[in-house]
């Protein structure tokens, strides 16, 4: 099938935001709020569990302070508490406080030089993945994505492959036409759940994810004169380039 479209997802992913970016975040809106609440690194990883950060906030409480009451109005109050995280969140992307992964600028670059139509498949609130973009290819980059499939425009968050599928309706395009980028297995399980052949490059947090149903996953993209290792779907280390990207749809 020929490759037109290559869908990415944002956290993990094009960066890595997780554990010094929406971790520390969090904390940041707990503090201004007089919460006592601290996600260390360890706990964070196993919050990452569920997607979304305000359904994460839910799932934090229940597992890790059951005794916390909750006011009447919940729902309105954890969401304020997540605007509040988002607002860190974003100063921090601003302040140019999170790079790239290796490879992603390139990537990019390759794929709009080859004319490959992009989109962005993500749990998170949509003014973080615009924040990252400006802070990290440009505020032009944002045009770049025709499709940006973010956070709670479907009602279901990944593993479902809402997100995914909302994306590729939008773009008029049929899985096999594209490919998927993601970091974890809740990602890998939405992306293929979809019907996309996905690619995946791991990081400190999802390195022990099962990762199955993904056709290929790497330590990182890579970078010419810094090939990526091969964790599974080949052997050996490699720049992911276009030429392999329409090798890898087309077999
Ligand atoms: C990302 C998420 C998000 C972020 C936090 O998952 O689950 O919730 O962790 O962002 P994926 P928000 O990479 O699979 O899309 O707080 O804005 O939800
Ligand atoms: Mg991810």
């Amino acid at each position: 099938m020929s490759l037109q479209a290559l869908i990415f997802d944002v956290d993990g992913t094009l960066a890595d935001t997780e554990r010094d970016g929406h971790r520390p975040a969090f904390n940041a809106a707990f503090r201004e709020a007089g919460l006592d609440w601290d996600w260390d690194v360890a706990m964070y990883g196993e919050l990452l569990a569920v997607t979304g950060g305000k359904e994460r906030i839910r799932y934090y409480l229940q597992r890790f302070n059951p005794d916390f009451i909750l006011p009447d109005n919940a729902d309105a109050w954890i969401a304020d508490l997540h605007k509040a995280k988002t607002r860190h969140y974003v100063r921090m992307l601003s302040e140019g406080l999170i790079p790239l992964r290796p490879g992603v600028k390139r990537l990019i670059a390759e794929a709009r030089a080859e004319g490959l139509r992009l989109a962005i498949a993500t749990t998170t609130t949509p003014e973080n993945v615009t924040a990252l973009l400006a802070a990290t290819l440009g505020p032009d980059s944002i045009g770049w994505f025709e499709v940006i499939a973010a956070g709670d425009i479907v009602p279901k968050k990944k593993p479902d492959p809402a997100i995914y599928t909302w994306a590729l309706e939008r773009m008029g395009l049929a899985p096999e036409h594209c490919l998927a980028f993601e970091d974890s297995r809740n990602g890998v399980l939405s992306s293929t759940g979809a019907g996309l052949r996905t690619v995946v490059t791991v990081n400190d947090y999802t390195r022990d994810d099962d990762l199955s149903g993904a056709e290929l996953v790497l330590e990182h993209l890579g970078e010419p004169g810094e090939p990526a290792n091969i964790l599974f779907g080949g052997e050996g280390a490699l720049v992911v380039d276009i030429p392999f990207l329409h090798k890898l749809a087309a077999r």
